[in-house]
Order: structure tokens, then C-alpha cells, then sequence
């Protein structure tokens, strides 16, 4: 069951630092306190939550309106997506942006990084996972709270033939008002525009967000800065081993037909989001990894 906390788990606490306590919907989640941080991840979709690091506000964006429960995703913080990216080519009735963002994870090791503690996750093809997907796989999430948040998604291949996956780490950062921010970095770069029959288009100088946007920006190695004037500070997200970026936010008509986010959320929210997808999906042969990893600082602006 997803609420209990397994005796067994009680093992990788650290007292007075990382401790699993039952969060919201009474899914558990591991919770950090260090002087140098403050951080959440739930054994739900491996999915960190919230990032405080000392001396300033929350980063990551999470919806008031989030479902926490089995079988669905919570919105805001960061939804693992694998093994595919958005809807499923070739099955409709599958799950959006895969079905590890769903399920609950098991606890691999928690261990303190200096100031920070690195947290890991993980979970593996089964019964349930085969009904969408073949591939014998383990995927772990190794997330390390401290002055910056460093997340790896490391995929492995356990079975005896080639797969391809595509993966995101689907980060909803806040922003004081969204139509203030900028995010930097992509000028030049080819996107898909998902708000435009996926047309293809070249990004010219910084993005400003005034419609709903949603861009797969192929090609790029970062890094993508979200500058905030309002709450006076910028977000670096550095990338190693991800080529595609996206850049996301649902404004007005999008946001009201989610029934897990207040109408007016889109505001306080950009998603920007390290991924490998579409023509740049990632090809494991038997016994291979992927590692791919987001590296996130804050800085005053
Ligand atoms: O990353 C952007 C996107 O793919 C959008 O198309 C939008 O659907 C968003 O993800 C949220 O997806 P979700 O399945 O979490 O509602």
C-alpha cells in the first residue's frame, strides 16, 4: 500500500535530517532539513515536490489543487516522465508521458552530500508495466537537495533486447508573474510548436510567455536561464546528456481544463524541462545505461 511506511524504510533515515513521514493523500515522502535546505521528494513517481534552498522562497511550483493518490500525477514539482514523452505514438488509451510518474517507487539509499543529501529511487519493469511496454528495464532517480538540486535519471536495460525510451524531468519552477519572466538560452534554436500543429519554427532572442505555450526545442545542451523581476531572481538549468528542452505553460483556456490547478495558477508557474524525445529518444542495447541529468541554481536578479 502506498501510505505505509515500511518498516524496512525506516533504515535509510537519517534523524533530524531526511525522515519518511506521510504526506499529502498520506503518500510517503522523504522529507530534508539541513541548514543549507529544505526539500520533499514522495516514493510516488519519485517526484521531488518542493526545493527551499537557505535564504530563499520555495523554487518549484505546486499546484493547490494537486491529486495525491494512486494511479495519478501530482502537478507541479518535478513528474518523471519514461518511457515516452507526451502521448504514446502507437496507443492512445496509454498513460500521457508514460507511467512511472504514477506509481510508487522504492526506496534505494539516502546519504548525506556535505551540506545536502542525495536521495535515491527506483523502480523496474513488471506485470503492470508490461501491459504498455515490453522492455525489462530499472530506472533509478538520484536527487541531491543542497544549495543546488541535482537530478539524475538513470535508465538500464535488463532485458535482452534493444529498447528506446524517451524521458523528461518535467520541472514546474515559480515565478512571481509569468508574463514578467524571460527564459534564455534557446535563441536560434529549431522547435516543434505543439500550439501550432507541431509546426516547426526557429526561437528568435529570449522567450516570453503570452499564449498558451508548448515547445520542444531539439538540439540544444543548455544552459536555460528563467529570469524573474518580481521575485528578483534567476533559475539556471544546466543539462548533461539531454538534447531536448521544453518550455511549457498552459495560460488561460489550458489551465481551467485541468481539474488538478486553480484557474489562475498559470501565472505563478513555467515549466522547463530536461528531456530526450521524438527523433532524439534514446536507444539502450541489452545491459546498457542512460544517464541524463538537471542541475538547478538560484541566483538573485
Ligand atoms: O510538457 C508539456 C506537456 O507535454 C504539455 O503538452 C501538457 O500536456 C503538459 O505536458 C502537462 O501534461 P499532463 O499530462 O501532466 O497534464
Amino acid at each position: 500500500m502506498e501510505g505505509a511506511i515500511a518498516k524496512p524504510d525506516r533504515r535509510f533515515e537519517i534523524p533530524g535530517i531526511a525522515e519518511i513521514v506521510k504526506g499529502s493523500g498520506g503518500l510517503r515522502k522523504v522529507r530534508i532539513t539541513t541548514p543549507e535546505v529544505v526539500g520533499e521528494i514522495y516514493l510516488h513517481g519519485a517526484h521531488v515536490t518542493s526545493w527551499k534552498p537557505a535564504g530563499r522562497e520555495e523554487v518549484l511550483f505546486l499546484s493547490s489543487q494537486s491529486r495525491f493518490e494512486d494511479g495519478r500525477a501530482i502537478r507541479g514539482g518535478v513528474p518523471v516522465c519514461f518511457p515516452w514523452f507526451g502521448g504514446k505514438a502507437d496507443d492512445p488509451q496509454a498513460p500521457a508521458h508514460g507511467f512511472v510518474r504514477t506509481k510508487a517507487w522504492q526506496l534505494e539509499s539516502i546519504a548525506q552530500a556535505g551540506g545536502g543529501v542525495t536521495v535515491s529511487m527506483f523502480t523496474e519493469s513488471d506485470e503492470g508495466t508490461k501491459k504498455w511496454w515490453p522492455a525489462e528495464f530499472r530506472l533509478t532517480h538520484r536527487v541531491t537537495f543542497g544549495s543546488e538540486l541535482s537530478l539524475e535519471l538513470a535508465a538500464t536495460n535488463t532485458g535482452t533486447t534493444p529498447l528506446r525510451l524517451e524521458e523528461a524531468l518535467h520541472a514546474y519552477y515559480r515565478v512571481g508573474d509569468v508574463e514578467k519572466a524571460r527564459v534564455r538560452g534557446l535563441d536560434g534554436v529549431h522547435y516543434s510548436d505543439k500550439t501550432d500543429s507541431n509546426r516547426e519554427k526557429v526561437q528568435d532572442g529570449d522567450i516570453a510567455i503570452v499564449a498558451e505555450t508548448d515547445r520542444v526545442y531539439q538540439n540544444n545542451s543548455g544552459p536555460i536561464e528563467i529570469t524573474d523581476s518580481v521575485l528578483h531572481r534567476r533559475i539556471v538549468v544546466k543539462k548533461e546528456n539531454s538534447r531536448t528542452t521544453v518550455v511549457w505553460n498552459p495560460w488561460v483556456q489550458k489551465a481551467l481544463s485541468f481539474s488538478d490547478f486553480a484557474k489562475d495558477e498559470w501565472k505563478e508557474m513555467i515549466c522547463v524541462e530536461v528531456c530526450n524525445t521524438a527523433d532524439l529518444a534514446v536507444n539502450l542495447g541489452p545491459g546498457q545505461e542512460h544517464r541524463m541529468k538537471a542541475l538547478v541554481e538560484v541566483a538573485d536578479f
